[in-house]
């Protein structure tokens, strides 16, 4: 096993960051389970296909990793049925997890599972993972903020049958004194309780799938010319932390 100085979690971690991710970290399985997602979306699930969690009782630990999602990127988070992944981001995300998974049974002897984005066909729930891996928070937007990039990332996780260390939660509260412009943004007033409503969120969505557009495989990255729709981000865009960057 060739892992940096003993710490195996560290090791994960930069093979991570070696193949792409911008952020990485890890959580444990039991933690994620007992995460307040689970039990709300057991109760009113967005999607139909979903018939619960089938916990495997070898998945110990999550390795969790953030993509950089820059506004000068947005082709990242355009969606299409012909694109590998749906997105682009997404697709770059599925190659690193296949590295990853990979690479974590041939150097580390770690068994692997690399998980889709959907949690009805057995993904999991990101913001909690990354969140209890330490990346960043949830934030009054409802989306993970990054002190790196805000929320302007989009997630990715492998669940690793041995149990390691968490490397987090992570102690930041940049919703702290901020009058949540997010809150105000939202085209469709989805934070009008206070909180996030997501069926006006899915109205901005759904219109925002009706108007999709046919646009050149060149630009989503494939042969053909695919109908693409544009998701809304303009709760993540508001959030004065994912402004700071440089680069965002
Ligand atoms: C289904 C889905 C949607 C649906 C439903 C959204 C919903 N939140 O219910 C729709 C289509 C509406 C949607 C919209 C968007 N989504 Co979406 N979505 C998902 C998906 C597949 C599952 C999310 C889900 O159902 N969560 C379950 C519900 C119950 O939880 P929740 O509402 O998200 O909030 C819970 C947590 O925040 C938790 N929580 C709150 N505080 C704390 C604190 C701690 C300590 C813990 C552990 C938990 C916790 O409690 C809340 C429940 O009350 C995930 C991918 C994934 N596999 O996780 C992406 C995901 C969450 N979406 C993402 C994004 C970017 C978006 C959009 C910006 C659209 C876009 N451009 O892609 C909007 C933003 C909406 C918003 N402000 O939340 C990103 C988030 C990235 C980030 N920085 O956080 C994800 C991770 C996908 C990705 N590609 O990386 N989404």
């Amino acid at each position: 096993m060739k892992t940096n100085g003993n710490d195996i979690e560290k090791t994960i971690v930069d093979k991570a960051k070696e193949l792409g991710a911008s952020l990485a970290g890890i959580a444990s399985i039991d933690d994620l389970k007992a995460s307040s997602s689970y039990e709300i979306y057991d109760k009113r699930p967005f999607y139909e296909e979903y018939k619960g969690v089938k916990w495997r009782k070898e998945h110990k630990s999550i390795l969790v990793w953030a993509l950089i999602h820059p506004a000068s990127e947005p082709v990242l988070d355009w969606w299409s049925m012909k694109v590998p992944g749906f997105t682009p981001g997404n697709g770059v995300m599925r190659m690193q997890s296949r590295k990853l998974r990979i690479w974590l049974g041939e150097e580390l002897g770690i068994n692997a599972l690399s998980l889709p984005y959907q949690i009805e066909y057995g993904g999991a729930f990101l913001k909690d993972s990354a969140h209890l891996a330490g990346l960043g928070v949830i934030g009054k937007n409802n989306l993970l903020i990054t002190p790196e990039f805000g929320p302007r990332v989009r997630l990715r996780g492998i669940f690793m049958e041995a149990a390691l260390k968490p490397t987090g939660p992570a102690e930041f509260d940049p919703c702290n004194g901020c009058d949540m412009p997010c809150h105000r943004a939202c085209p469709r007033g989805a934070f009008r309780s206070g909180s996030f409503e997501r069926d006006f969120c899915k109205e901005e969505n759904d219109k925002r799938d009706a108007e999709a557009e046919m646009i050149d495989g060149a630009i989503m990255g494939i042969k053909e010319v695919s109908k693409v729709s544009k998701p809304c981000r303009i709760c993540e865009f508001a959030c004065p932390f994912g402004q700071k960057g440089a680069v965002l």
